[in-house]
């Protein structure tokens, strides 16, 4: 970890990480600020290698979430992480690395997903990238199908509020996607009088679905509105600043935490890189740079200047580029790997291993 004192030379970092860095009425200790910026830059110097893998011919199709680190990792970052439902069960959206990345995950493991190496450890290399699955912390396979999480998301927090604590689900979407009756389902199912469920309903609006503006699809101003007919509480928040979504986040997690009911949290985002590798995959420029932006207030702050921030960079360059370099050299799955871990082992395999023909009709 690089501290504060390398970057500026201006004191120890238990005093400049106490200076608390602010936007509009809320604030965040320096400290924390400064983790935050590095996973964000972490997570995206990991997404543009592997958008590079999908040009060189080093991967296939790439899509991710450049442009959306300041509210993920923050996301991330709040997250009870663990396995079984004592703890948060994330349904994850194709954009979440900065996420995973704040979680915990090395960059290695999205690199490997990207180069579809049998050590991917969330598919064997067999899925798209940003297709992540992490059975120790609760992290539901991301499917390519979109919103069939938020028809899965009530059944986890169905379990947990069963069980009693504090743990909650989070399932993430974005806007367009929100047009499926899928949402529909998860706002009906969470919200069964005397049957409410700690679901924290994510919309990563991005103003974008593929190529469809959201404007000429949305009649409802904002897409927390669909959660009033409900009794859903919601809040909509620049996705773009780390500190009003820590503490957006940090609101909707507590609600859910103690009224074991759901909240719909709707952050406006950047699409930085457009869709997807099939749609260019080019910079976007016109599109707002959480990472600049955080930086240009962090140095305001005096909490890091222009040569640390370079510094970041680079060596988050030389860790994805050492990534991608070892991630190359694994192997890959064979025909004899497809099916495995696709589904869990049958009850009925215990009585007749392997052979079905002795079933009674
Ligand atoms: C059920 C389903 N319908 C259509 C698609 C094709 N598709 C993939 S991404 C996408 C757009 C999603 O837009 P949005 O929900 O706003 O998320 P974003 O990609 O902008 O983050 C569509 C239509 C799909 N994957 N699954």
């Amino acid at each position: 970890m690089v501290s504060v004192q390398e970057f500026t030379g201006n004191g120890p970092r238990a005093t400049l990480g106490r200076r608390e860095v602010r936007s509009g009425q809320e604030s965040l200790p320096g400290e924390r600020c400064l983790d935050i910026h590095r996973s964000m830059v972490r997570a995206r110097l990991m997404e543009e290698r592997m958008l590079k893998m999908s040009k060189s011919g080093e991967g296939y199709f790439w899509i991710g979430g450049p442009g959306e680190e300041a509210f993920n990792t923050c996301l991330g970052l709040q997250v009870k992480k663990g396995c079984g439902p004592a703890f948060d069960y994330l349904h994850l959206h194709y954009r979440n690395s900065a996420t995973l990345v704040a979680m915990g995950m090395p960059v290695i493991d999205g690199i490997r997903q990207m180069a579809m190496v049998l050590t991917d450890p969330h598919s064997m290399g067999r899925c798209f990238p940003g297709h992540y699955a992490r059975r120790e912390w609760n992290v539901v396979t991301v499917s390519s199908v979109l919103e069939i999480r938020h028809t899965m998301a009530p059944g986890t927090a169905h379990v947990q509020k069963r069980l009693g604590g504090d743990a909650v689900t989070v399932v993430v979407g974005g806007e367009a996607s929100t047009a499926e009756g899928d949402f529909a389902s998860c706002l009906v199912w969470s919200t069964r009088p005397g049957q409410e469920l700690p679901v924290l309903i994510v919309v990563m609006n991005n103003g974008w679905g593929v190529s469809t503006p959201a404007c000429s699809q949305h009649g409802e101003k904002r897409i927390i509105d669909r959660g009033q007919a409900f009794g859903i509480p919601g809040e909509v928040v620049d996705g773009n600043d780390p500190i009003a979504s820590w503490h957006a986040i940090s609101r909707a997690m507590d609600h859910c935490r103690s009224t074991r009911r759901p909240y719909i949290l709707e952050a406006n985002v950047s699409r930085l890189y457009g869709h997807s590798s099939s749609s260019g995959g080019h910079r976007i420029q016109t599109e707002v740079d959480c990472i600049g932006r955080f930086e240009r207030k962090l140095i305001q702050a005096r909490l890091i200047d222009a040569a640390g921030i370079r510094r970041l960079h680079e060596e988050a360059a030389t860790e994805v580029d050492q990534a991608a370099v070892q991630a190359l050299r694994e192997a890959r799955p064979t025909v004899d790997d497809v099916e495995k871990h696709t589904y869990a082992p049958s009850p009925v395999d215990a009585v007749y291993p392997g052979d079905y023909t002795g079933l009674p009709g």
